[in-house]
């Protein structure tokens, strides 16, 4: 930095100087030739003033008149003398200061007299710089009869053009100071200082250290370069997480799923073979506000756990392009490469047309299939224009990824979600040679349930065109048997969960969805206590109280949100003295507003907060608060961290990830999780307080115990929980999900004794 100073002053000095030098001599030129010409019409005004008087001596012989208008020419400023000659260079009348007899003078009167013309010269007289005007003087008939010598000392014109010189040097002087200072200063505060606060910093990350990211006012120019520092520091800190969780299982002898292990494991599994995911919602969403294209990442654990499988392996996701700013991101073929600041797979979106979306989307798979999997008394409506549209976007997406299959020799698909129940068949018809999974993420409803569907055969077959189908729970898994075995002509191995149909078979496994540990992002970690975290909350909110619960869903009349108002309202009727102490805070997420029954059940779900706040509320406390916006990521980790208990009483839930998001943000092992024994993660959290969320009162009687739960209880049952997550974790279930389907083998045709493949096998 010291070298580009000195090179800076030096071009600088050296620029500015040669600038001003070149505009101040043309300056200075003309200020010379303007003193000059001063000087020569000065000479002029004497020389004609005299000539009237000598022209007038000469013809009439007044010398008296001649004498006295020689005298007062001496006034004229810087005048050395004047000289009057006759036609013979004899001098008539000489003023003592000039010295008639030097050479140069004679030559030039005589020339000015021979030419009959005025001349006007700057020369040097004895080392004095004079101006001389030699002039003919003229008889009335216009002839030459003498002449006259006008001569200043021109001297003073130097003295002058060497004074503004010196002001010249001393302006230029200043202001070469001036510049230079300022440009150092700005390079001080725009450049030396942001790159000293960014090495601290990136020092600070090298070396583990608290880091702190300086401000965007302190970064100044270098804010874009550490827009990529940021990203570059986060990977770095996450390697050096996951390296210390690997070293510290390794002494522990155990053996966590992390995102690198989850891609390096990924990488060996397929080989050579590529990986393609479909989802109806697409990982990176595109949209157009203010003018300003910006990209969101929709908050779910499919692409936490995704992500960085496909990274990992250079595949590719196919998705519904639903943003407003989507198509204008997208090549010819409608690829784009993702993430977006560091380009690593390629996600390829199709688009729907909105009565594709109306029927496929709204209708067939969120008014028919969902109600129809979840036993939550809400009735399925089925209408042939929703099922037509289901068939057409299955085929739609079918189409897109044989396009972007074309050429793989043995590519690896994963299908999420009850969005595409027929992919699986569609798929598999024309490409045998392609490993196909797909995942539920509901449950499936009993045999009698589900054959209500008018589609039930259609829906059971495409399923059946996979190798692997995946539930989150063994329950799911054998409904999903029974089903199949009374609606479908097929053999059920029970033994290895299989099915066999036309020469075909598909492995029928649990594989438990969870989510990431905090603790293995270094930002979710928190320096406050959750006291401290609660009374921010409550501040914020404007409420008094003393003890918090909380519920985070999508409004979805499955998650048992009324259920869950009534148990706050049974309990404060039960234990008044929690009246005034205890508020629930209810997440709700606006969701699928455009169905009738999900916009009913929003207004269903407000006037119960308000019954309920309108019996008890009291000054700045109220008991229910409902939060019924979309929150983010971090919003949410706070209220995980505030609360005493977390609420989860689904009516039917195939896993529920609040669930185990409480407990992944309780770093402090505190907190009590209530759950429905209707979610599939009851299954795995028994040190939750099972409830039955119908059973109003028992669920109003668990908050109490969560309440009055002694601290070493707590914990116990807190660390239980945290250690089934942090094992089960959402990169292991991805690895046990791809694991099982790249140990799927393709020539199964007649192969009646092939075992089904055991997802646990591979990924331990
Ligand atoms: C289906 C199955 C299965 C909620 N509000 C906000 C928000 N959320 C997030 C939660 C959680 C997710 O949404 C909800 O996940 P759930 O698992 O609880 O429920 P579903 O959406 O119904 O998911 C379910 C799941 O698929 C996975 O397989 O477990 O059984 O029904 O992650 O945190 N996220 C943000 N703002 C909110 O306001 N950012």
């Amino acid at each position: 930095m010291r070298i580009l100073s000195w090179r800076l002053i030096l071009a600088l000095t050296i620029g500015l100087s040669l600038v001003s030098l070149a505009s101040s001599w043309y300056e200075i030129r003309a200020q010379r030739d303007a003193l000059r010409r001063d000087l020569d019409s000065k000479a002029e005004v004497v020389g004609e003033s005299l000539a009237g008087s000598a022209q007038l001596y000469l013809a009439t012989g007044d010398r008296a008149g001649l004498e006295k208008s020689v005298d007062s020419s001496g006034n004229s400023e810087h005048l050395v003398g004047v000289g009057i000659y006759g036609r013979d260079d004899s001098a008539l009348v000489i003023t003592p200061g000039l010295n008639a007899s030097l050479p140069v003078l004679t030559q030039l009167l005589k020339n000015a007299m021979q030419d009959n013309r005025n001349i006007s010269v700057f020369t040097d007289l004895r080392f004095r710089r004079v101006h001389v005007l030699a002039a003919p003087l003229h008889a009335t008939d216009k002839t030459v009869i003498g002449g006259i010598l006008v001569v200043h000392d021109s001297g003073y014109i130097g003295s002058e053009i060497f004074r503004i010189w010196g002001r010249v040097f001393v302006r230029m002087a200043i202001q070469v100071i001036v510049i230079v200072g300022i440009t150092l200063l700005i390079i001080r505060w725009s450049l030396t200082g942001p790159i000293a606060r960014v090495a601290v910093w990136i020092r600070a990350l090298r070396t583990g250290q608290d880091a702190v990211r300086p401000v965007a006012t302190d970064l100044d120019v270098l804010y874009s370069l550490a827009g990529e520092v940021g990203p570059l520091a986060e990977s770095m800190q996450r390697a050096r997480a996951a390296a210390e969780t690997e070293a510290g299982l390794r002494n522990a002898n155990e053996s966590q799923w992390t995102a690198e292990r989850l891609a390096d494991y990924v990488r060996n599994r397929l080989g050579k073979s590529s990986l393609f995911v479909v989802s109806n919602r697409e990982p990176y969403i595109h949209s157009r506000r203010d003018n300003i294209v910006t990209v969101t990442v929709p908050a779910s654990g499919l692409v936490t756990a995704i992500g960085p499988i496909l990274c990992a392996c250079n595949g590719t996701w196919i998705a519904h392009g639903s943003g407003d700013a989507d198509a204008e991101m997208v090549d010819a073929h409608d690829r784009l490469k993702v993430p977006p600041e560091e380009p690593r797979y390629t996600l390829r979106r199709v688009w729907l047309s909105r009565e594709q979306e109306e029927g496929y989307y709204y209708g067939f798979a969120n008014e028919g299939l969902w109600p129809l999997c979840h036993i939550a008394h809400t009735r399925p409506i089925f209408r042939a224009s929703d099922w037509e549209h289901y068939y057409a976007v299955n085929r739609k997406f079918a189409d897109a990824l044989i396009e972007e299959i074309a050429g793989e020799e043995n590519p690896v698909v994963l299908i999420q979600d009850y969005h595409f129940a027929l992919l699986p068949r569609m798929l598999k018809d024309r490409l045998p040679n392609a490993r196909v999974a797909i995942f539920w993420h509901i449950p499936w409803p009993t045999p009698e349930a589900f054959e209500i569907c008018p589609w039930q055969r259609e829906l059971l077959d495409g399923l059946l065109g996979a190798d692997l189908i995946g539930f989150h729970v063994r329950a799911h898994c054998n409904n999903f048997l029974y089903t199949v075995d009374r609606i479908l002509e097929s053999r059920v191995d029970w033994e290895h969960f299989s099915v066999k149909r036309k020469d075909h078979l598909t492995s029928v496994q649990p594989f438990p969805i969870s989510v990431e540990l905090p603790c293995d992002i270094p930002e979710a970690r928190s320096n406050l206590t959750a006291q401290e975290e609660r009374s921010a909350l409550f501040a914020e909110l404007g409420i008094e109280a003393t003890f918090l619960g909380i519920g985070v869903d999508r409004v979805d009349y499955t998650k048992g949100i009324l259920e869950r108002f009534q148990a706050v309202e049974c309990f404060l009727e039960r234990y008044p003295s929690y009246q005034g102490k205890f508020t629930f805070i209810q997440i709700g997420a606006p969701s699928r507003t455009r169905i009738k029954r999900y916009a009913d059940f929003q207004l269903e779900v407000e006037a119960e907060a308000s019954r309920i706040n309108a019996r008890f509320k009291h000054g700045r406390w109220r008991p229910i608060v409902f939060l019924n916006r979309q929150h983010n990521r971090h919003e949410l980790e706070h209220y995980y961290r505030a609360a005493h208990v977390c609420m989860v009483t689904s009516l039917h839930d195939g896993m529920n990830l609040v669930a185990k998001e409480y407990i992944a943000a309780r770093q402090d092992e505190r907190g009590v999780l209530i759950l429905s024994r209707f979610t599939g993660a009851a299954r795995e959290l028994h040190d939750a307080i099972i409830v039955n969320p119908y059973d109003i009162s028992a669920t109003g009687e668990s908050i109490a115990q969560a309440l009055k739960m002694d601290s070493e209880e707590m914990v116990e049952r807190m660390r239980h929980m945290r250690r089934s997550v942090k094992e089960h974790n959402i990169y292991w279930w991805a690895a046990s999900l791809i694991g099982a389907l790249c140990d799927v083998r393709l020539e199964q045709k007649g192969d009646a004794n092939s075992a089904a493949p055991d997802y646990v096998s591979g990924v331990r």
